[in-house]
């Protein structure tokens, strides 16, 4: 299915009397309204091509109807996302569930949409059909030399798949660890995991950025080897200047402060890409911003202030992907709803007034601190972000047009509605 550009014309047209009001309020309060609006339409969130279909838990997996059967399909429904937000235009694939065919067709389908390649994943977190030897317990850390080869090899393998689309990262995910106590040497395990690391680093193209994302627990429940942001800027900052660490807001303790750990590393110059969702227990999976919002937005706040301390580009310095399952929403709609929030956050952090919170912190005010920031969230920002798309060709409000469009039922009729995506 195609969304047609007088299918969004009809959809701003119905809204656009009421979203011009809104408008009109919110721009006359923000006088640099017009900057802010520029920076959201570069702004893009790519799409992970494992997201388009509906997660599963352990105990289970209740698919939707219409999900997308093969790569070409996962990319028509980024397509769609796209068409609808046009803050979706890039594409993260995991190596082996999505590996192309004909690369040359695979890069022409994307581009028709209007999407480019973000980072590759390497996948040594499963066991394959076929594959050698197993990674039960691990991959670049395992104890056995030849299970880190053929680690290595994969992760050497995607980095070349990469190239072949043109991409330009990789992200290292390491489901490695241990279960219990005294299974594994801690020391050895990160000692073969670096060795691993350098190996596939001396094969990234100069132009690439390897990220090494980091999580707190699971699959491992004893040890993870790159547990926090401590362990990732370790590795990251003994392989060199091309290494990054990944924050996936997934991946943390309760309650950790995620806002200064974004600070520090930026501050480093070793932040490299972000992972969104949110999560009220151990899951990393749920929709960006809809448990903590606040949370969402301190992080961008700290994102925006670490950035422009480094004149970096908000758009093109860092990767940023939305990571979450969807186990009960249609993937399409949480999607939507994930870019969103995260627009939201966004517009929220460049409308703060930095140099009033700087004098207030010098001033040990408090109080005034906490007003500038929550002021600031408490601005409803959402026709700021619609004007945003509205210029940009994409819907006023793009789940409503998702829903009079009948997107899902017309992926179904297509599709059929039984149908598994790849993916976990
Ligand atoms: C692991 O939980 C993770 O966050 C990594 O980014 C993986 O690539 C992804 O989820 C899918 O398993
Ligand atoms: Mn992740």
């Amino acid at each position: 299915m195609l969304i047609e550009k007088s299918q969004i014309e009809q959809h701003n047209s119905d809204n656009q009397a009421s979203h011009q009001k809104r408008f009109d309020f919110i721009k006359s309060e923000i006088p640099q309204v017009e900057a802010v609006i520029q920076k959201l339409i570069d702004f893009q969130i790519a799409i992970p091509s494992w997201a388009l279909g509906t997660g599963g838990t352990r105990f289970g997996r209740f698919s939707g109807g219409g999900e997308p059967r093969n790569l070409e399909e996962k990319i028509a429904d980024i397509g769609l996302l796209h068409k609808l937000n046009q803050s979706s235009g890039a594409i993260s694939l995991h190596i082996p569930w999505d590996i192309p065919q004909d690369y040359d067709a695979i890069k022409n389908l994307t581009a028709s949409h209007g999407l480019r390649f973000d980072a590759m994943n390497s996948n040594t977190f499963q066991d394959q059909k076929g594959q050698e030897l197993s990674y039960k317990f691990g991959s670049l850390q395992h104890v056995n030399k030849a299970v880190r080869k053929q680690a290595i090899e994969h992760n050497i393998e995607v980095i070349k798949q990469g190239l072949a689309l043109g991409s330009d990262s990789l992200t290292v995910w390491l489901a490695d660890g241990s279960c219990f106590p005294g299974q594994l040497n801690f020391r050895k395990a990160f000692q073969n995991t670096l060795e691993s690391l350098q190996e596939i680093y001396a094969a990234l193209p100069k132009d690439w950025k390897m990220f090494v994302e980091y999580k707190a627990f699971e699959p491992n429940f004893y040890s993870m080897t790159v547990g926090d942001w401590g362990q990732s800027l370790l590795f990251a900052n003994k392989l060199g200047p091309q290494a990054y660490t990944l924050v996936d807001l997934g991946h943390h303790l309760p309650n950790a402060n995620i806002e200064q750990i974004v600070s520090l590393l930026l501050m480093e110059g070793k932040l490299g890409g972000f992972h969104f969702n949110d999560s009220k227990y151990g899951d990393d999976d749920l929709t960006a911003g809809s448990l903590k919002p606040y949370q969402l937005f301190l992080i961008f706040n700290e994102l925006v202030e670490g950035m422009d301390a480094k004149n970096m580009n908000h758009a093109k310095d860092l990767g940023w992907m939305i990571d979450a399952s969807h186990n009960v929403k249609d993937p399409l709609e949480d999607l939507l709803q994930s870019v969103e929030a995260i627009m939201i956050a966004y517009t929220q952090a460049l409308l703060v007034d930095r140099k009033a919170l700087q004098q207030a912190q010098e001033e040990n005010d408090t109080v005034k601190c906490q007003e500038i920031l929550q002021n600031v969230f408490r601005t409803d920002v959402r026709a700021i972000v619609a004007e945003a798309r509205l210029r940009s060709g994409a819907a006023l409000d793009p789940v409503a047009a998702y829903r009079k469009l009948a997107v899902r039922q017309e992926l179904i009729k297509e599709r059929g509605a039984v149908t598994v995506a790849t993916g976990l």
